[in-house]
């Protein structure tokens, strides 16, 4: 069949198609134009003019489309994607930003994870290395929801803890011998890559589902949902949830809601839409103690308002206004914190600074020079990926083995603030 014919068959005005591989280029053709100057324009879409009627007719075509040339091709309305990618794209049909429709194959992954988890008696609960409020949130989240829908279940989380997020309830991990994988399913959460997973372990299950929110950087398990529209994983598991009618306990919601509020700075990132409100709505319907999820979230000690006041002393700017910090293995010590505290931790510290659009923390540790990029509106993620890390398109790390690799990221930071 030819491309051409395939496209006749889009039935929506327009079309958003996110890659979740890595950011996606958004292409709006004027009224009238037809996909062959959307072909010309380079992102991937294959036909003819003259026989794209049913798209010239509708106002507008919108293609998101993966900018490494994932060579996408519609298929009467579905879209076919190399192999490898076939796991992690979402296609939304919209109409002036107005979701129509969801690819029914998304429906279909997360039909299909709820099976996985339905089939198994022992499942066990992974995350990556140094969690965060939503890495937690979502593993503490989904641990509970299956423990409330499927009481019979033996349910586990493993994984190492963050001194920053160890008031979470619930959050004591399980230490689970080896063999207990063998007839498990295990269950990745809010990782974009193998090496961040906390606990190995997690390959030696008899399958292995994840669900996570991050570009898309490899295949880690045999089914996936990956989704680079939610604005945190605890937001993909409570759409979950939700789509399933599973029933949501009052700690589950607390965790995912958390992890919602951290990942989204508060409903403050763009990553936040109508959906990000509609599924904290969701959860809200639980009486959890939504102050005390935010003071524990944002109410600090003075010793870590001290250290705040002392990074933000140690603010540096490049010729083009990257901000940075550069805190060395000594500068801290007497802080008795750990080096994600201050990475994670103080970033934010550089966020507010009028001129600034792009800014790092640096800082050293016996394992390297962690890395922590963020942006207003810069594609930071590419340098993050250079050297080895990854995340989201404006906030992203990565760690490198020097000062002096630190300082050749901080260029390419420096070059890519005057484009
Ligand atoms: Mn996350």
């Amino acid at each position: 069949m030819q491309p051409t014919q395939r496209l006749q068959r889009v039935r929506f005005p327009s079309v958003v198609l996110r890659v979740a591989n890595t950011w996606c280029v958004l292409a709006k053709t004027k009224p009238n134009a037809c996909a062959n100057h959307v072909q010309r324009q380079g992102f991937g879409l294959f036909a003819k003019s003259r026989k794209c009627k049913a798209v010239r007719r509708q106002n507008c075509l919108q293609i998101l489309a993966d900018c490494n040339n994932a060579k996408i091709t519609i298929d009467g309305g579905n879209f076919r994607l190399p192999v490898d990618l076939h796991h992690h794209f979402v296609v939304q049909y919209t109409v002036k930003g107005k979701i129509l429709a969801k690819h029914k194959k998304e429906k279909m992954h997360v039909q299909q994870a709820l099976r996985e988890i339905e089939s198994f008696d022992t499942i066990i609960i992974h995350r990556h290395s140094n969690p965060d409020g939503d890495a937690l949130g979502s593993q503490i989240g989904l641990y509970h929801i299956i423990k409330a829908n499927f009481p019979h279940k033996k349910v586990f989380m493993v994984g190492d803890m963050s001194q920053r997020y160890a008031f979470m309830e619930g959050a004591e991990m399980d230490d689970v011998p080896q063999e207990t994988y063998t007839d498990a399913l295990a269950i990745v959460l809010d990782t974009s890559a193998k090496h961040l997973i906390s606990n190995g372990n997690y390959a030696l299950a008899k399958r292995t589902v994840r669900f996570d929110h991050h570009m898309f950087v490899e295949q880690i398990c045999q089914h996936e949902v990956v989704d680079t529209t939610y604005e945190s994983c605890c937001g993909l598991i409570a759409d979950f949830a939700m789509q399933n009618n599973l029933e949501v306990p009052v700690l589950a919601a607390k965790s995912l809601y958390t992890g919602m509020v951290t990942d989204s700075g508060r409903f403050r990132f763009d990553s936040t839409t109508s959906r990000t409100f509609a599924l904290a709505s969701f959860l809200m319907k639980q009486p959890f103690d939504m102050t005390d999820v935010y003071i524990n979230l944002y109410s600090d000690s003075l010793q870590m308002m001290q250290l705040r006041a002392k990074c933000t002393l140690n603010i540096q700017l490049t010729p083009n206004n990257v901000a940075y910090i550069y805190t060395d293995k000594n500068t801290f010590l007497s802080y008795e914190v750990d080096s994600f505290t201050i990475s994670r931790g103080m970033v934010g510290t550089m966020s507010e600074i009028k001129g600034v659009g792009i800014w790092v923390n640096f800082t050293e540790t016996d394992q390297g020079v962690l890395c922590e990029l963020r942006s207003k509106r810069h594609n930071i993620n590419q340098i993050a990926v250079k050297y080895g890390g990854g995340g989201h398109l404006k906030a992203s790390g990565a760690t490198v083995p020097n000062k002096q690799v630190a300082m050749q990221m901080l260029a390419d930071l420096d070059l890519l603030a005057t484009q």
